[in-house]
């Protein structure tokens, strides 16, 4: 596998020489200083290029080149946002910048009910309640008709859940459910996703999907001719939050979005943590069925608690079978005769990182020893590969 990590950019406060020094080869970032929806031009790209190159590293995937909302809702600019995002892609291709991840997930990126799970030796980790959730829809954010898409007992169990809260625990699960995007510093307001939510109304999982399809139907073709692979991110959690439609969650969906744009520039970023947060979902019975689409992998592990609850977990072990999930990586790979770049996706945060100002999830000792870890398990199989 190519080892990179991700680096949001020169305000990040990890520097480009501890992840040189974890032992990345590659960088995985993006322009978030530029607003969504508009052009990322040659002379920005080169800048961050340059950046990184002088770091001793490349930069070998964009994360993410993010899809403006009114693509998602096919309304309003679409057309000119679209046009962007092809010139965005042609910019990147003449740059020498090939794989580009995105994802389709309609106003938030990942959510967590918890970002400081406490594990068992000190370190935090971030969690996901469904419970949790329900209480601060309902009765924190009072989203209108929260009360619909939650069943009799989820609702009880929810009211009880927040009866067992403190003031500050409150303003705690406000604050990590309405985390900002990757990159940005900003949280939303209970306002701002309000009132977002109220221009998803009439959009559900089959018109977000053909939405999906009509941009995919027009970005491929570009991305195809200047060899640029698109890879996108599967929706986390891999189930409906807030009301939402959600179409990247599983097996069925990848089909569907494979099928339906057959170019192989319509890809994957196979990431073991949003995928493996479904019960039904098989990792394993992913690659088989869509190798040849998957150009960037996020390796990373949860455990299912219950039916409402995940937490991530250490790299190697959860509920994914790292060591299998792996074999099977190279194996793809060597069939393909090509190195995908992969990434630790998330780490946890050590005690001795804590009050350092970083993203969620991004702090860098927990990321360096999910490198560390993934790198070792692969060299390890590659050589019993050789053994036999
Ligand atoms: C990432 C996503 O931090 C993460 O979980 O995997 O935020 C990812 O960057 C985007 O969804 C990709 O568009
Ligand atoms: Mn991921």
């Amino acid at each position: 596998m190519l080892n990179t990590m991700r680096w949001f950019g020169p305000q990040d406060s990890t520097n480009l020489i501890d992840i040189k020094q974890a032992g990345a080869e590659g960088i995985v970032t993006a322009l978030h200083h530029i607003p969504v929806g508009a052009v990322w031009s040659v002379e920005e790209i080169k800048k961050r290029q340059k950046i990184i190159q002088k770091a001793g590293m490349e930069w070998s995937v964009v994360e993410s080149l993010p899809v403006h909302e009114a693509i998602k809702r096919r309304s309003g600019d679409y057309h000119q946002y679209i046009k962007n995002y092809k010139e965005s892609i042609k910019n990147l291709a003449a740059c020498g910048i090939h794989v580009v991840t995105y994802n389709f997930m309609p106003i938030l990126d990942w959510v967590r009910t918890d970002h400081n799970y406490l594990n068992p030796d000190g370190s935090k980790t971030l969690l996901f309640n469904k419970i949790a959730f329900a209480y601060f829809d309902i009765h924190l954010l009072k989203r209108p008709h929260a009360n619909n898409d939650y069943s009799e007992e989820e609702k009880k169990e929810a009211k009880e859940y927040g009866s067992s809260l403190s003031e500050a625990d409150k303003k705690t699960l406000f604050k990590n459910t309405l985390l900002g995007l990757p990159g940005s510093t900003k949280n939303f307001t209970a306002d701002e996703i309000l009132s977002l939510l109220e221009n998803y109304r009439h959009i559900d999982n089959q018109k977000l999907r053909e939405n999906l399809i009509c941009f995919l139907a027009e970005i491929i073709p570009v991305a195809e001719s200047h060899k640029v692979k698109m890879a996108i991110h599967p929706d986390d959690p891999p189930f409906s939050v807030l009301g939402l439609p959600r179409i990247v969650s599983t097996e069925e969906d990848l089909l569907h979005i494979f099928q339906s744009v057959a170019s192989n520039a319509n890809g994957l970023c196979y990431c073991t943590g949003s995928l493996g947060a479904h019960p039904e979902n098989n990792l394993t019975a992913i690659i088989d069925r869509f190798g040849d689409r998957i150009h960037f992998l996020h390796l990373r592990n949860v455990i299912r608690i219950n039916k409402n609850i995940f937490k991530e977990s250490p790299h190697l072990q959860g509920s994914n079978n790292m060591n299998i999930i792996v074999e099977k990586i190279i194996l793809l790979m060597q069939k393909r005769a090509e190195r995908l770049p992969m990434r630790p996706d998330h780490g946890f945060l050590h005690t001795l990182e804590e009050g350092k100002e970083h993203y969620p999830g991004y702090s860098l000792i927990g990321r360096l020893k999910g490198l560390a870890e993934l790198r070792g398990l692969e060299q390890g199989i590659l050589h019993k590969l050789e053994e036999s």
